[in-house]
């Protein structure tokens, strides 16, 4: 079988495999267990200038061949034009977008080193697929270079209505740069639909018809192993008795203004004031470990979402009992599954995501004799393949509060049929079905 190249910003450290294992390594691990492979990216390293030539480190199959970023491209490419005007614009926050022509030429130009650094290790029958918003040019680079292997590409956020992605500077050249793809793979079908009308709408009609929906799952059954393993943990039964009987509402994010989290805030603070009989019945845990830290908007959103903790605890909280529990550590995974298993609700409430997989984890986790209620925001591409979730406008707290009760007070009978709804297809449609799926419309692409 021939080779598959992985192109991604960011490449697992294969010293450090299990433990911070991000979702794309989870998704992949199928494809790369049964054929040889090269992942390619940032080494997550910042140096003083973007290294020239890759470090390669080889376990097993797999070659790990990774550049360290120059501080000022760090700067431009990583946090500028990718964290500061891709990111914010594709999940629809144009207001909170900024350009600078400094980013987009580092952003530019980090994309042609990494499409320099690749070539030369390149096999002309390798398969190439280029993952996420921070490599839309690499495809048109390698092209430039002569490439004429199938490379395809995944977008793993949202895409926009094409009017909002086309108000960011340079969005037509982004648009342009994704013809050289032969698959162009998005979440969900509103995101393809919107992605072909940006193409049609910059003269590129062709590449508007290489454009599919791939919904990205998880492996289900090992998260569930996972989640039911986790009772048996000390810091599970040490959890399990710190809530006194109390149902627990668990929320897990990376701490994200995408994620809605002090509308979610404010939407557990209003069933609190509304829904009077839940007072010290419930427990919500939000995890929410810091990313993008030094950025400032995030530095804001943390400041908003500390005000938010105090207020709540501060109005409801007895002397027995704290209402909201906050942190933002991360919790290794083990001990997560088994936090979500004992969850009578799962609150998952982004303003907008691509997909959302804690919302999958979340079914995944449950006990299906006795399984809890997800809550979920009508903007992630979850939606569509979780059809038993209860679902929220995550801009209304009100809103939020009512699903709350209506999931807190739910029959189980009603639980048992809603979770089965949505359990049919987390199983069905998981990492090895997308990462297959993917893969057979790429290899299956003729180059005629
Ligand atoms: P993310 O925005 O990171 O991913 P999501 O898909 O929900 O969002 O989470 C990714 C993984 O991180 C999940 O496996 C989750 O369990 C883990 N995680 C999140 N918070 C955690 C915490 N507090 N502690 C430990 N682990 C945590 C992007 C897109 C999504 C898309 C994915 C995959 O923004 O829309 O679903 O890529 O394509």
């Amino acid at each position: 079988m021939n080779r598959l190249v992985i192109v991604a910003n960011r490449v697992p450290n294969p010293r450090e495999r299990g433990a911070t294992a991000g979702g794309l390594a989870v998704a992949l691990k199928d494809a790369l267990a049964r054929r040889e492979a090269l992942w390619f990216g940032w080494s997550g390293q910042i140096a003083e200038a973007t290294a020239a030539e890759p470090e390669e480190v080889r376990a097993g199959r797999i070659t790990y061949a990774t550049l360290d970023l120059g501080r000022e491209d760090y700067r431009r490419y990583y946090q500028g034009f990718s964290n500061g005007s891709l990111w914010p614009t594709l999940h629809y926050r144009l207001g909170l977008a900024h350009f600078s022509r400094e980013d987009h030429a580092g952003y530019r130009g980090v994309n042609a080193a990494f499409a320099a650094a690749l070539v030369p290790l390149l096999r002309p029958d390798d398969t190439i697929w280029v993952h996420d918003f921070h490599l839309f040019p690499l495809g048109a680079e390698l092209r430039r270079a002569g490439c004429r292997q199938r490379i395809g590409f995944f977008l793993h956020v949202p895409f926009p209505p094409g009017g909002l992605f086309c108000a960011l500077p340079r969005a037509e050249e982004l648009l342009a740069d994704l013809a050289a793809y032969d698959v162009i793979g998005v979440q969900a079908e509103d995101d393809a639909a919107n992605l072909r009308g940006a193409l049609a709408s910059v003269g590129q009609g062709d590449a508007a018809a290489r454009v599919f929906a791939f919904p990205i799952g998880i492996e289900a059954e090992p998260f569930t192993a996972l989640a039911e393993k986790a009772l048996t943990r000390r810091e599970t039964e040490r959890f399990r008795q710190s809530l006194v009987e109390r149902a627990l509402i668990i929320g897990v994010d990376r701490l994200d203004y995408t994620k809605g989290l002090p509308q979610r805030f404010c939407g557990y603070g209003q069933l609190l004031a509304r829904f009077k009989a839940h007072r010290s019945k419930v427990t919500y845990l939000q995890v929410a470990p810091v990313s993008r830290g030094d950025v400032a908007q995030y530095r804001a959103l943390r400041r908003e979402l500390d005000e938010w903790v105090g207020r709540i605890n501060g109005q409801h909280a007895e002397p027995d009992w704290a209402p909201l529990r906050y942190m933002t550590r991360a919790v290794a995974r083990p001990v997560l599954a088994g936090f979500m298993r004992m969850a009578r609700v799962g609150l998952v409430t982004p303003l907008r995501d691509g997909m959302n997989l804690v919302a999958k984890e979340y079914i995944a986790a449950q006990d299906p004799e006795d399984p809890g209620v997800l809550v979920l925001s009508r903007f992630a591409g979850a939606v569509s393949q979780l059809p038993g979730a209860l679902l929220v406008n995550p801009l209304d707290p009100d809103e939020i509060a009512e699903a709350l009760d209506q999931a807190l007070t739910m029959r189980p009978a009603e639980r048992r049929s809603r979770w089965e709804d949505c359990a049919v297809s987390v199983r069905r449609d998981g990492a090895r079905a997308w990462c297959r799926e993917f893969l057979s419309r790429l290899e299956g692409a003729n180059d005629a």
